[in-house]
């Protein structure tokens, strides 16, 4: 009904008057945008009620992704796509004299993650949406998102990200839905008729709150369900206990504890603290959300528990959510009092678990303490867990304590999170060939060898709507002339491009899109950096957390050296290139923000010296997010995908960027690999040490940067540049990147400093041969169907979902 021009217009002024009380001349931005949203909710609050409705007639096997991070960005222009009404709306809104794109700027990015794993979360939501899979998620309502990123004189700054203070939309809260979680306390043992009963006393009580925001399908007639829980203080609790004692202030410092436990979400990426509050988060949303699927389930199919792994799928993202294994077992035995082995047997064929990283410094594992102290039933269970696996350990490796030590859940003090994903799920997964190979062959060889069964590769995808349909209008239009709109239901069609890459007037076209694109991309710059870069350069883009093992390091090294061959020989003749970057640091993080520090101060090095301006610039983007990155990929023409091999699991960016035409400059690592055998190795440009060679390094105590550093002038006086006074900045600035680079460089920057420089330089080769680069970009475009997350979601729901 919202769909035609002319209702629409009536609605919206009907709801502004209603909401606001105000006119169209009146009202704020902010007003409008909020109009938007709701008339989007009401229109599809039926449709959100049938689909909960049809599954439960039809007994729909129902998946839940458990994530501690969804990081949405947006979620207007995306929800309309997805119903088919943009163009009717921002055309009726034109008519009424308001600019759809300013309302579209006024909603906050919901940032509830740090990147890849949690941008991956919200691309699956979409992707089972759209496929009309019955697929929801379960994570944290955040008050506050990933900080929002400033930079002073060069410096990262973190400021609160405060997204919900102007409410949010999209969400609704649903306090019959709410349920109790349980922290502390004692556990008493009981003996009753011949069965043990664990009687959990003492505990602190708190409420789970659910909001939940819509997951709306592409022009399907699905909508699926994204739960995020909100810590909350049991009102007895508040209200009397303290009160009546007029403890007044207790109750409110109370109060303010409980509610930490959502309050924010920790800015670490690919890094694990052993905070306590952070476990809280974990069985905290754990917890709520198996209560509420078990609720359903029993709605269902009463107390047909045999049935739960035939109903319900849980997908556990990360070691983060892996608590789900004790707490469906704690209820399971506890408050529906089946057995032990029963209650395994079920659990285990419900969760299955996705590995997202081989970063030592990423892996999860809890002192036993804390752990017991927050959690004591849950420990009891993980205990068991433990004993159990251990036995069953002893009965094929018998007398091997040492193997059965290192594959314990509990050992060395520690609840090992990865050793409880591995024992009491299904599946297991890594998320790119070469990264499930790593786990298979060494990571986790052990258990492998145990259960081979378990070991699964899904390699990642990104949603081909938001990151092509909406981030890329133009793009996706000439495609859809040019090959059809069959390619948005299903992206693997893109490939019908491919005998067209050589089309003259095509690349022309594809090439002016980018072009427009870029020059979007230089305002932006330009307003919001104050420099003004040339959109006819080549726009070479690294986009991502700033981590050491990322290698935004070498990047900028490759930098600094070309100023200083600019230097040396003033009419060198380089393609003119715009060196971007962007990505946060995590605030503890020393060497990523004095990562940050240093490609600002050589941004401020290289900016300033007019001389080259016209063939080298340098810029870093503030507060890189989602919305960013919907401006970025399309502007882009080099990918940077540099990380030392073997290090980053798949990475997803590098999809985004081939998905938009830009060519890859990347090593053999994570999804890269596949990118290439995709792409063809003519279109995508390959460097430095392969995964087995890293590894061998590794084996073998490294090797020496120092001897390097010292027998390749070229690379000496990049380096030395760090240090020598030359940068803008104190001369002690960067000491600590010249030391970790010249004395361990454990991530091989020096090593592969010189195949990476040749490798760019073969970039500019490519890029001065118009026909070429153009045939390169359009063959990664049409090539990028693959990796759309809708393939992915399909392997996931055939191979370990069993739902298609
Ligand atoms: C990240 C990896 C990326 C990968 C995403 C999504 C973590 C722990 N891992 O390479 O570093 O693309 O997960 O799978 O954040």
């Amino acid at each position: 009904m919202l769909a035609d021009k002319e209702s629409f217009k009536q609605a919206f002024l009907e709801k502004l008057a209603a909401l606001f009380g105000k006119t169209l001349e009146e009202a704020t931005e902010q007003e409008k945008y909020q109009v938007l949203g709701h008339l989007v909710r009401e229109a599809i609050y039926q449709r959100w009620v049938e689909s909960k409705r049809r599954h439960a007639q039809q007994q729909t096997k129902q998946v839940y992704y458990f994530s501690l991070e969804f990081m949405l960005g947006r979620l207007l222009s995306n929800n309309l796509i997805n119903l088919g009404w943009q163009e009717n709306w921002q055309a009726a809104l034109q008519e009424l004299g308001v600019d759809y794109s300013l309302l579209e700027e006024v909603e906050p990015d919901a940032g509830l993650g740090n990147g890849g794993l949690g941008r991956l979360a919200a691309c699956f939501l979409d992707s089972l949406a759209s496929l009309g899979l019955a697929g929801h998620g379960c994570g944290i309502r955040y008050k506050y998102g990933l900080f929002e990123q400033k930079l002073v004189n060069g410096y990262q700054v973190e400021l609160p990200e405060n997204w919900l203070k102007e409410g949010n939309v999209w969400e609704t809260r649903r306090a019959d839905k709410a349920v109790k979680v349980r922290f502390g306390g004692q556990v008493r043992v009981e003996e009753k008729q011949g069965r043990l009963n664990f009687i959990h006393e003492n505990y602190e009580e708190i409420i789970a709150v659910p909001y939940d925001i819509p997951i709306i399908g592409y022009r399907n007639d699905c909508v699926n369900t994204l739960r995020l829980w909100s810590a909350e203080v049991a009102r007895t609790e508040f209200d009397f206990a303290c009160f009546s004692r007029g403890e007044y202030l207790k109750a409110v410092e109370y109060k303010y504890a409980v509610e930490a436990i959502s309050q924010v979400l920790y800015p670490d990426d690919n890094t694990y603290k052993g905070r306590e509050l952070r476990l809280k988060q974990q069985y905290f949303f754990v917890s709520a959300g198996i209560q509420s699927i078990l609720r359903y389930f029993k709605k269902c199919y009463a107390n047909q528990w045999h049935l739960l792994p035939e109903k319900i799928a849980i997908q556990v993202n990360d070691t983060h959510p892996v608590l789900v294994i004790p707490e469906l077992m704690r209820i399971l035995m506890d408050e529906e009092g089946l057995g032990w082995d029963e209650a395994w047997d079920i659990t285990t064929r419900t969760v299955s678990y996705t590995n997202h990283t081989i970063l030592a410094e990423a892996l999860e594992k809890w002192p036993i303490e804390l752990f017991k102290q927050l959690l004591p039933r849950i420990y009891m269970i993980v205990e068991e867990i433990n004993e159990r696996f251990c036995r069953a350990l002893w009965g094929r490796y018998p007398g091997d304590w040492e193997r059965i030590h290192r594959m314990a859940v509990v050992a060395d003090g520690y609840v090992k999170m990865a050793h409880l994903a591995l024992a009491g799920s299904y599946r297991v997964n890594g998320v790119a060939r070469i990264h499930t190979e790593i786990l298979k062959t060494r990571e986790m060889r052990e258990f492998y060898e145990y259960f081979p069964e378990k070991f699964t590769n899904k390699t990642n995808g990104i949603t081909h709507r938001r990151w092509l349909l909406k981030a890329n209008p133009q793009l996706a239009e000439l495609l859809t002339e040019v090959i059809g709109d069959s390619w948005i239901r299903e992206p693997e069609e893109l490939k019908r491009l491919l005998p067209l890459v050589d089309n003259r007037d095509l690349q022309e076209r594809a090439a002016s899109i980018k072009r427009q694109n870029k020059e979007r991309m230089a305002r932006f710059i330009y307003q919001h950096c104050g420099l003004k870069v040339d959109p006819a350069s080549l726009f070479d883009v690294q986009v991502k957390r700033i981590h050491a093992y990322k290698r935004q390091l070498l990047n900028i090294l490759h930098v600094l050296d070309l100023y200083l061959r600019l230097l040396d020989e003033p009419n060198l003749d380089l393609v003119p290139r715009t060196f971007i970057f962007g990505g946060k640091a995590a605030p503890s993080y020393y060497m990523a923000k004095s990562i940050i520090k240093l490609i600002n101060t050589v941004a401020e090095k290289i900016n300033n010296d007019r001389r080259f301006n016209d063939r080298l610039q340098v810029c870093f983007l503030e507060n890189y997010r989602v919305s960013l990155a919907e401006l970025v990929m399309p502007a882009a023409e080099v990918s940077e995908q540099i990380s030392t091999a073997g290090k980053e699991a798949s990475g997803t960016g590098n999809m985004k960027f081939m998905m938009n035409g830009a060519i890859t400059i990347g090593t053999r690592d994570g999804a890269n690999i596949e990118i290439g055998e995709a792409v063809g190795e003519d279109n995508i440009v390959f460097f430095g040490l392969t995964a087995d060679r890293v590894m061998h390094y590794y084996e073998h105590g490294g090797y020496s940067s120092w001897y390097l550093y010292n027998s390749l002038p070229r690379l000496k006086r990049v380096v030395d540049s760090l240090i020598n006074g030359f940068l803008p900045a104190a001369r002690e600035e960067f000491s600590n990147i010249y030391s970790s680079l010249t004395h361990s460089d454990e991530f091989f920057v020096l090593k592969d400093f010189l195949p990476y420089a040749e490798a760019q330089a073969k970039i500019d080769n490519l890029y001065r041969d118009f026909q070429r680069w153009q045939r390169m970009s359009l063959t990664n475009i049409a090539c990028s169907g693959r990796f759309s997350s809708d393939r992915t979601i399909r392997e996931y729901a055939g191979e370990i979902w069993g739902l298609l």
